[in-house]
């Protein structure tokens, strides 16, 4: 059984609730106020499940987001975590502004899979449909939702046009969708806190990664603190485990409601570190009304989480008297100061809106959350961090903690991987005598000569000039 997660995203009125409904027979307005005003403020969450053609079964968990621009910053809080997008477009308005700026966030974010619904079908005659289309059509031009080869659907919620196109279309592009690694770090952004009675603490989220079980004890980031998982539910059924890919619900002993919130993290205890710096590569849309300069400050999302930041810019031979600066549709390397410290870790990927007013200017990727240099690294040590090669990465990872080394522990709290897939990458390192390990402890060649260089004369001198090995008795 495969499990993903879908998010909508969309300019607001144009159907995704609706839509969502119509699907899995769910209301996703949650809030007595989204159904009096009969707008979504904040995320929603419905789920179903379809048959595949092989006979298996699909289950999918919904986040619904709002499409109002006052409201951004809660559906950055729930697309973090989907696997596949569905672009909400309604045949009677056609693209608005947040359709662009979902749109932006969700290439921002690296999604990489998702259909184009066109809603409200019935609303419109069939030649407005057809120019609506090549609008369409013509906006998703050279994106990862170009149609074809991703679907591009019209629909009527109101009367079920087009929904079992819709629902035919979902399984397919589900079956493309990369399965998340259940036996990586668990890692469970929570973007809801409640109290259920008869029960306590409920903390939901999207597993974005491992797996939690019942009883797991996990730590809350940040804060430290640590919570036993009490009981697990999955699509609102009981389960004794959840797996990455599962929308998740954890009742949890050892908080209470007003101790956790939105954009904390539950992980495996003791394994990770949090961060107020961060070395990323930074995209800034081209629809970005201005430069960004350096030590500009930000807000930053990542996850469920939000915060403040500052960004800092290496300086370029072309920058003028006024400092480093990087203009709209560019990408750099750049580093992310926060001002408290939070849970990243590298290849998560984050949105950058402007400090006032707010508006989304850009986004990127963690290359690497414990930067151990007080200025930006070169190019080329961040481009090799950034790659697809694990050894590689490993070995620059190690190579920067020179002769002291870097701890199996150093090394699972910076890249986020098992301790079995770091022995796995280390011993081919050995192997190729590219990394020297003593127990828990690796260096890279160089660093290890250098430390046998300055210590084995000195530690040869010793024992001649004390033949008893050095054990000298008063
Ligand atoms: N005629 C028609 N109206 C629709 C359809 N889908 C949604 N609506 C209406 O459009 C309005 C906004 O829908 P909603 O799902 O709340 O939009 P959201 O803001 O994108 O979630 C509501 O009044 C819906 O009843 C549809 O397929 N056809
Ligand atoms: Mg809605």
């Amino acid at each position: 059984m495969k499990s993903i997660v879908i998010g909508t995203a969309g300019h607001i009125d144009h159907g995704k609730t609706a839509l969502v409904k119509a699907l899995t027979g769910i209301d996703a307005d949650r809030l007595a106020e989204e159904k009096r005003r009969g707008i979504t403020i904040d995320l929603g969450f419905a789920h179903m499940a379809l048959p595949t053609p092989g006979g298996d079964t699909l289950q999918i968990g919904f986040v619904d987001v709002p499409g109002h621009e006052r409201f951004v910053r809660n559906m950055l809080a729930g697309v973090g975590g989907i696997d596949l997008v569905l672009l909400v477009i309604a045949a009677d308005e056609a693209i608005k502004p947040q359709t662009r700026e979902h749109f932006d966030i969700l290439q921002l974010l690296g999604v990489k899979r998702g259909i184009t619904v066109l809603t409200k079908s019935d609303a419109v005659d069939a030649e407005t449909l057809d120019v609506v289309r090549l609008e369409v059509e013509e906006f998703l031009r050279g994106t990862f939702l170009q149609p074809p080869p991703a679907p591009l659907i019209a629909v009527s919620s109101l009367t079920g046009a087009g929904l079992d196109e819709l629902q035919r279309a979902i399984v397919t592009v589900a079956a493309e969708v990369e399965p998340r690694d259940w036996q990586a770090l668990a890692r469970l952004p929570i973007d809801r806190v409640f109290t259920m009675k008869g029960f306590g603490t409920i903390g939901t989220g999207t597993l974005i990664s491992g797996t939690i079980r019942r009883e797991d004890e996990l730590e809350v980031f940040p804060g430290g603190r640590r919570v036993r998982v009490r009981g697990i539910q999955v699509h609102g059924e009981s389960a004794e485990r959840a797996v990455a890919g599962q929308r998740t619900a954890l009742n949890l002993a050892g908080a209470a409601t007003e101790e956790l919130s939105r954009g904390m993290t539950l992980v495996p205890p003791a394994t990770f570190r949090a961060t107020r710096v961060a070395d990323v590569q930074l995209q800034l849309l081209p629809s970005a009304s201005r430069a960004v300069k350096n030590h500009a400050r930000v807000h930053f999302h990542s996850y469920s989480m939000e915060t403040v930041g500052e960004v800092v810019l290496r300086r370029n031979p072309d920058d003028d008297a006024q400092g480093a600066r990087m203009s709209p549709g560019s990408e750099a390397f750049a580093r992310i100061r926060l001002p408290e410290p939070v849970l990243l870790l590298p290849g998560d990927r984050f949105i950058l809106r402007q400090f006032s007013p707010v508006v989304t200017i850009g986004g990127g990727v963690v290359v690497d959350a414990a930067p151990v240099r007080r200025d930006l690294p070169d190019p080329n040590t961040l481009a090799t961090m950034a790659g697809p090669n694990r050894q590689a990465i490993l070995r620059a990872r190690i190579r920067r903690h020179d002769h002291n080394g870097a701890h199996l522990l150093d090394l699972v709290a910076e890249t986020g991987w098992t301790k079995s897939a770091i022995e796995r990458e280390l011993s081919e390192l050995v192997k190729a005598r590219q990394v020297v390990r003593i127990k828990d402890v690796s260096l890279v060649l160089e660093a290890w000569e250098w430390l046998k260089q300055r210590f084995v004369p000195s530690l040869e001198q010793f024992h001649r000039e004390s033949p008893g090995g050095g054990h000298q008795q008063d």
